[in-house]
């Protein structure tokens, strides 16, 4: 058993990338899942995957599937007593993964479109989400929230205006959070990736495979599991143990335009 067994962990934008791979992760940890994105089929197969993984080391648990878009405001309010409907007991690790970028436009030729949904679903979504959970956590006194930063959200770069700012801010909202949670039986983490082969790119390209393929050429690159690895093991830490932040950079990358490639 572990210090996850029989916990529940909640997992935004848990169709693909991280966050599957987290939720993978937390089944095989022996915790109950709550998985949250907008693709339904998605996440239907990722929940098969954890409850396979799960089953595989003698876990029996309750994942609960619901389609959520994390910047409908109506939906998030009306999350947790949905979940509780749903037979959710305890409300125990939140993964604020879901997020993204989009273009990479310099400031003058950005679309004020692209700035609201970069805005929204890195940050305003973010907040919201934790809002609606902190009240439950705080009656249990105890959760750990686990906001995914970036290294957006440590070095700002050419051609990342809106999401090396958004990051920076989720960075900054979770270091507050962290201070006014002291007093309770809360953690607050940040995990932050560099470069990770994901849909990130592909995102961040607007579907130009050929142009995210280029970034992560000649070097490794972290993987979704990595990340999960990390976010998981900071969930799995004693109650007196709490990861701040964790800042994960592939080995062959020093800096956003820092890459050691072979090719
Ligand atoms: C991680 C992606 O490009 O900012 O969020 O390192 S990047």
């Amino acid at each position: 058993t572990t210090r996850l067994q029989g916990k529940t962990a909640i997992v935004t934008g848990a169709s693909s990338g991280i966050g599957a791979a987290t939720a993978v992760l937390f089944a095989r940890a022996g915790c109950n899942l709550v998985l949250l994105a907008r693709r339904k089929a998605q996440l239907d197969e990722v929940a098969a995957q954890a409850k396979a993984a799960a089953e595989a080391m003698g876990h029996r648990p309750q994942i609960v599937v619901r389609t959520l878009d994390v910047n409908d405001r109506a939906a998030v309010d009306a999350l947790v007593p949905a979940l509780k409907e749903a037979g959710v007991q305890s409300f125990d690790v939140l993964v604020n993964n879901a997020g993204g970028a989009i273009g990479t436009e310099r400031a003058g030729d950005i679309k004020m479109d692209d700035v609201d949904f970069m805005v929204n679903t890195n940050l305003v979504s973010l907040i919201q989400i934790t809002q609606v959970f902190l009240p439950e956590m705080k009656r249990q006194d105890s959760g750990h929230i686990i906001n995914i930063g970036s290294l957006a959200g440590r070095e700002a770069y050419v051609g990342g205006t809106i999401y090396c700012a958004v990051k920076h801010a989720v960075k900054a909202f979770s270091q507050s959070l962290l201070k006014e949670l002291v007093a309770t039986g809360i953690r607050v983490s940040e995990v932050a990736p560099g470069f990770a082969e994901t849909n990130f790119a592909v995102t961040r390209f607007r579907g130009d495979e050929e142009a995210a393929k280029a970034v992560y050429k000649g070097f490794k690159p972290l993987v979704a599991e990595d990340i999960a690895e990390e976010i998981v093991w900071c969930a799995l830490r004693p109650p007196h143990v709490q990861i701040a932040e964790l800042y994960v950079l592939p080995s062959a990358q020093g800096a956003a335009t820092i890459i050691h490639r072979s090719e």
